[in-house]
């Protein structure tokens, strides 16, 4: 317990260093928090989800997942302070235990461990998976084009060296296959957040298309009320919307798929700045990113928990 204590969150870290800290997590609160492989990366690497639970068996559950793209540096490291705040918090604050003594909380901190592992290794700037493309010497695909909800339509790419190339088809990256089986699996999941960066965004659904999804007033006030808390911290201004509206239109998002298979609380999060320093946000804003982030997880949970 005392690499915990000394882990510095206001920094960057290696995958290596955040997987051993999730050991540590897991050893000094066994009775709320485990780690679940739920399968191999392309490169092979383990993915692991952090699940907060107080008992019970599938109980209704929250989906949080940060760092699907690679470069988006403040997305894990806000994913890190998060699932610690949530283990330090229960207990003490009286509304996360009330939440946590009805429902399980799910974080995937590095959705995109091989991207990651490269951000260190090679290339600070990488999006996207790491698999081969057959036919062409770029790799990967963008993860968040690869999802079943509206596949390989306007806003995603065909051509496998673009940033946002679709990839040849639904899920064919392991790295989403493993989410959509774990949430399949499970089948009790009530809220599906997906955390990015940058612009200061708060989304729910479509990306694919710019109509209304049905719950759109619901969305939009929740979405608002939560912004407004995060707010609240430091002044930090974020826009809620729709992705197509707010920022563009985008298929095959993450949390299209979640919203079409029946998760009506359906978010993304794109988290500071807004483009003063983008993906490479030093790192004595992380948390103060991730303070000002929780006070709108929260809001949202709560919501998710009384409704
Ligand atoms: N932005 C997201 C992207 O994938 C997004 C925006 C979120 C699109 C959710 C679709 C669904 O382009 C970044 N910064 O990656
Ligand atoms: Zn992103």
């Amino acid at each position: 317990e005392r690499r915990t204590r000394s882990f510095n969150f206001g920094a960057y870290h290696s995958l290596e260093t955040i997987y051993s800290w999730m050991d540590t997590l897991v050893a000094q609160y066994p009775n709320l928090v485990s780690r679940q492989e739920i399968g191999k990366s392309y490169e092979n690497r383990p993915m692991y989800v952090l699940k907060f639970s107080t008992g019970g068996s599938k109980r209704p559950a929250i989906w949080i997942d940060t760092g699907i793209h690679s470069r988006e540096w403040v997305s894990q490291a806000t994913g890190v302070w998060t699932a610690n705040k949530i283990a330090t918090d229960y207990g003490t604050d009286a509304s996360l235990t009330s939440l946590l003594n009805t429902m399980d909380i799910y974080m995937l901190l590095l959705a995109n461990p091989d991207g990651y592992a490269y951000t260190h290794s090679n290339d600070r700037m990488w999006r996207k998976t790491r698999s081969i493309n057959s036919g062409s010497v770029c790799r990967g695909v963008d993860p968040n084009r690869n999802w079943d909800a509206g596949f390989g339509g306007p806003g995603a790419s065909r051509n496998p060296c673009s940033d946002s190339y679709h990839g040849p088809s639904a899920h064919s990256e392991i790295e989403v296959r493993n989410v959509v089986n774990l949430i399949q699996g499970h089948g009790n999941f009530k809220s599906f957040i997906s955390v990015h960066a940058y612009s200061q965004l708060l989304m729910y659904p479509y990306g694919y298309s710019c109509e209304k999804v049905p719950d759109q007033p619901e969305l939009d006030s929740v979405g608002r009320a939560a912004v407004q808390k995060l707010t609240s911290l430091y002044g930090t201004r974020y826009k809620v919307g729709s992705i197509c509206n707010i920022i563009y239109q985008a298929s095959g998002g993450s949390i299209d798929w979640s919203y079409n298979i029946g998760i009506k609380y359906s978010y993304a999060f794109e988290l500071r700045d807004t483009g003063r320093y983008g993906f490479i946000l030093p790192s004595n804003q992380i948390i103060p990113t991730a303070s000002e982030t929780w006070l709108a997880l929260k809001h949202l949970m709560e919501y998710v928990r009384d409704h």
